[in-house]
Order: C-alpha cells, then sequence, then structure tokens
C-alpha cells in the first residue's frame, strides 16, 4: 500500500521542458488544470498527497520522479543526467519533505548519474534502467545504497525510450505493463506481461495505487486490458505533459 504522495505544480515555464516530441510546446494552463485532475486522481486511492510549490527555473521539475527514489526503508535524493535538471534535486523543500517522511536521506554523488523515472520498483527490488540519463556508476551507487537497507537492484539496458518507465509498468499481482524494446527481454520472463500495443506506447506509463491503476486518457486497448485484470482503473488526461516526454509515474513520488 502507498500511504503518501509527494507532487510539484508545474509551473509557468514549462512549455521550456526538454522534449524529444513533435507536438508542440504544453499550454501552461491546460497544464495546470491536467494536473489538479491528476491530484484528485490519486486522492481517490486513499493517499494523502503533498503539493510542492512550482520553480520556474526548472521547467521539468514537475516531474518530480526524477528527483528522488522513494523506498520502504529510506529515500534517495538523484543526480540528473540533463543538465538543465541537475539542480532540481537541491531545491531545499524537496530535502525537507523528503526529512520530513524518513529517517534516511541518502543521496547519488558524481559522477554518478540517476533519474528515478528509470527505476522500477517490484517489492524490495529495483529494475535501473541504463539510458541517456542514468549512467552505470549511478546504478552502481544506488544499489550499493539499497543492499545497505535490505533492498536489491539490478540493471536493465535501454536503448529506445528514454526512461525505463516509459516502456515498463509493474501494477502489482506479479503484472507488467509491457513495450518494445522490453517484450523480448527474458528479465521479464517471470511477470504476466500485459503487452501495450505500439500504437499506444504512451500508455505503458500507468501507475498502481492500493488497488487502482490511473491510466493516461487516449489508450482504450490499454485500459481494457487493464480493467480485465480487476483493477478500478481511473483515466487522467497528461496530454499537455506528454508533448514533453513525461507522464502519469513522472509526476509523483508515491510511497
Ligand atoms: C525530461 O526530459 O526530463 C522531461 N521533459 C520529462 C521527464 C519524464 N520523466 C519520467 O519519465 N520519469
Amino acid at each position: 500500500m502507498f500511504k503518501n504522495v509527494i507532487v510539484r505544480v508545474p509551473s509557468t515555464t514549462v512549455c521550456d521542458g526538454i522534449t524529444s516530441a513533435d507536438l508542440g510546446k504544453p499550454i501552461y494552463t491546460k497544464a495546470a488544470a491536467e494536473h489538479e485532475t491528476y491530484v484528485s486522481a490519486l486522492t481517490k486511492t486513499g493517499v494523502n498527497v503533498t503539493v510542492l510549490e512550482p520553480h520556474k527555473e526548472f521547467p521539468d521539475s514537475c516531474f518530480i520522479e526524477d528527483d528522488a527514489l522513494c523506498t520502504s526503508k529510506c529515500a534517495i535524493i538523484t543526480r540528473p543526467g540533463a543538465s538543465t535538471r541537475r539542480k532540481e534535486v537541491e531545491l531545499q523543500d524537496l530535502s525537507d519533505v523528503l526529512h520530513k517522511f524518513y529517517d534516511h536521506v541518502e543521496q547519488i554523488q558524481a559522477p554518478g548519474t540517476i533519474e528515478a523515472g528509470d527505476i522500477m520498483m517490484v517489492g524490495d527490488h529495483f529494475y535501473i534502467g541504463l539510458s541517456a540519463r542514468t549512467n552505470e556508476e549511478g546504478a552502481k551507487q544506488m544499489i550499493n545504497i539499497l543492499e545497505k537497507y535490505g533492498l536489491s537492484g539490478e540493471t536493465v539496458p535501454l536503448k529506445e525510450v528514454l526512461h525505463l518507465k516509459t516502456g515498463l509498468s509493474y501494477i502489482e499481482n506479479n503484472n507488467l505493463l509491457i513495450n518494445g524494446e522490453f517484450l523480448n527481454d527474458p528479465r521479464f520472463d517471470k511477470f504476466n506481461k500485459i503487452e501495450v500495443d505500439d500504437d499506444e506506447a504512451y500508455g505503458a506509463n500507468s501507475i498502481w495505487l492500493n488497488g487502482y491503476v490511473l491510466v493516461p486518457a487516449g489508450y482504450p486497448k490499454t485500459q481494457k486490458k487493464i480493467e480485465n485484470l480487476g483493477y478500478k482503473v481511473i483515466v487522467v488526461d497528461t496530454s499537455e505533459f506528454r508533448k514533453i516526454d513525461g507522464g502519469l509515474s513522472c509526476l509523483s513520488l508515491r510511497f
């Protein structure tokens, strides 16, 4: 069960977020409205949501998932691989809120880089994508920290997507949403794989919270597959965030 969620409100500069998409710039007012709906959806799952203030100097800072890994034992502040995001993790309110919830707050050090969108939690085990944002050193430091607290981790090389969870989401009960380059990876053979069709690839980034699955709006085949597994589905429109490569998981820390 998750008890707590932390989000950061998008700032007016969200339109300047990093992107590889060709979907135009997000419109701030729409992004802000989508974010409010996202927070309401989270609240319906029974979690307490802490809402942090927007920060204009960091257009991507609403994607707070990348800034920390929140485990059952400790929180680990990351060191983002994207240079414009590197100092996001130095925001005092992030450190303050993590110290409020955790006795143990660790930090990834240079030259390690890691963004927690590359980390998928399955119980006490963590899959860590090696991506353009997360390097071997960052993953190694993360695994060492996890092991210190009785947790474990392993790396997963990735080539095509931004982050590991762009193409994979663990929705508990051994069910794994999976798309693209991960489909034939033997690491994931032990899971009940729910294949997300390529024309709905963005739907692979859905999030489980307390028996609910939040699914992005506009991916009906994926939504149906998740409903057929017996989950209560809440559909949330994140189309403004998609314009800058962001999805449902990126917008929160869940623990
Ligand atoms: C970035 O490129 O860093 C942001 N525009 C999107 C981050 C998405 N985060 C995630 O997948 N965890």
